[in-house]
C-alpha cells in the first residue's frame, strides 16, 4: 500500500504581497500542486491524503472544477479531503454542493466519518473544520474501529484556537497513521506514525527550509513507513552579514551577491546584520535588496565605541552623561540600541 499525504497547500494564496516575485509565487503554488498531482500519474499511488488548507479561503466553484479536474486524471488513486480553518466547511461553502469525481472522498462534517476504502484494506477517518476557529478538542476520544486492515486518519489543527490535540493520547488511539495539516513547516510528532507534512510551498518568511509532501508506504511486514519529500519551487532562507570595523558598504553587497549566487538566485532571503561596525560606515541597508530576492533587512550589529575612552573624555558634558546612564543600569537590547544611536546623534552634534 502506498500513499501521499499533501496539507496546507494554500492554493490562492498571494505571499510576499507588494514584492517583484509575488506573483510568481502565487502561480507557483498552484504549478506545484499541479506537479505533484502529475508525478502520481507517472507513479500512482493507492491513497492520496488531503488533510485540510488546500485553499487558502473558501474555495470559488470554478477553482474546486480545477481541482477536480486533476484528480479525475489520477483514477487510480483514491483522494481524501478534509477542509482546515481557512478553508472552513460552512454554509455559503462551495465544497458544499460540489459532485466529485468517483474518486474523490470529501469529508463534509465536523464529527470523525470513517470510509472503507473500494481497492485496498485501509478505513479513513476524517472530520473537517466547519469554523475558522474551533478550540474544542474534537479529536479527545477519537478511536479506530475494531476491524482487519490499516487505520487511518485525517485531522486539521493542534493548537489553541484550531482543535487543541493531546498527542500522547492520539499516538495511544490505535490508529495506523494520523495524517496531520495546519503546521506549515513540515514536522512528525511521531515517526512514521503521526505528521505534519507542512505545505509544499512556504508561504511566508517565516517558513525557511524545505517545503514538501510525505510519501507512505508499507514494508513486506506491513509497517508503515514514511519519507519527506522537497517539493517546493524555491525556500525562504536567512543569511547573517557580520561586520567589523574595516567593513563597507561595496564589501557587503559584493558578499551578499555572491552568497545569494552560492544559495540560489530563486530563493527568498531575510538578511540580518551583526557584529560591531565603524560608526565612520555608511551603511544603505535598503540598497543590499537589490542583490536578490530580499524580503527584510534586519540590522541586530552595534556601533563600535570605545565607551571608557569616551565617557573619560567627555566626563562632565551631555554625551559623558549619557553613556554614564547606560553603564549603570542593566541593559535590554532595546537600550543598546538607544545608547547607539544617542551616542551616534549626540557625537555628530558636538563635533560641530
Ligand atoms: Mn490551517
Amino acid at each position: 500500500m502506498k500513499f501521499i499525504h499533501l496539507a496546507d497547500v494554500h492554493l490562492g494564496a498571494v505571499p510576499d504581497r507588494g514584492t517583484a516575485w509575488s506573483s510568481s509565487r502565487e502561480e507557483e503554488i498552484w504549478t506545484t500542486f499541479r506537479r505533484i498531482i502529475a508525478g502520481i500519474r507517472e507513479n500512482p499511488v493507492d491513497l492520496l491524503l488531503i488533510s485540510g488548507d488546500l485553499f487558502h479561503r473558501r474555495p470559488l466553484r470554478k477553482e474546486l472544477r480545477e481541482v477536480n479536474s486533476l484528480f479525475a486524471a489520477i483514477p487510480e488513486t483514491n483522494v481524501y479531503i478534509i477542509a482546515g480553518n481557512h478553508d472552513y466547511m460552512d454554509g455559503r461553502s462551495a465544497y458544499g454542493s460540489f459532485e466529485w469525481a468517483d474518486n474523490v472522498i470529501f469529508f463534509d462534517s465536523e464529527e470523525v466519518m470513517c470510509v472503507d476504502d473500494d481497492r485496498v484494506p485501509v478505513t479513513v477517518y476524517g472530520l473537517s473544520l466547519c469554523r475558522n476557529e474551533v478550540k474544542e478538542p474534537l479529536l479527545d476520544g477519537v478511536c479506530p474501529e475494531k476491524g482487519e486492515g490499516y487505520h487511518i486518519l485525517l485531522a486539521h489543527g493542534g493548537d489553541e484556537k484550531h482543535v487543541p490535540i493531546d498527542f500522547s493520547a492520539l499516538a495511544s488511539a490505535g490508529f495506523d497513521y494520523v495524517a496531520l495539516g495546519h503546521i506549515h513547516k513540515p514536522k512528525a510528532i511521531v515517526k512514521d506514525r503521526i505528521v505534519y507534512p507542512g505545505s509544499p510551498e512556504p508561504l511566508d518568511r517565516n517558513e525557511t527550509g524545505k517545503h514538501g509532501y510525505v510519501e507512505g508506504f508499507t514494508d513486506s511486514e506491513g509497517n508503515i513507513h514514511t519519507r519527506f519529500v522537497p517539493a517546493s519551487a524555491r525556500i525562504y532562507e536567512d543569511i547573517t552579514l557580520v561586520m567589523d570595523e574595516d567593513t563597507t558598504q561595496n564589501e557587503l553587497e559584493e558578499k551578499l551577491s555572491d552568497m545569494i549566487e552560492e544559495k540560489g538566485q530563486k530563493n527568498i532571503y531575510r538578511v540580518v546584520l551583526t557584529g560591531q561596525r565603524s560608526p565612520d560606515l555608511m551603511l544603505l541597508p535598503e540598497k543590499l535588496k537589490g542583490c536578490g530576492n530580499i524580503v527584510e533587512i534586519r540590522d541586530d550589529s552595534r556601533l563600535m565605541y570605545d565607551l571608557e575612552l569616551l565617557e573619560k573624555k567627555y566626563a562632565g558634558t551631555l554625551v559623558g552623561d549619557y553613556i554614564r546612564y547606560f553603564s549603570l543600569k542593566d541593559t535590554t537590547e532595546i537600550d543598546e540600541k538607544a545608547l547607539d544611536y544617542g551616542l551616534q546623534a549626540l557625537l555628530e552634534t558636538s563635533m560641530r
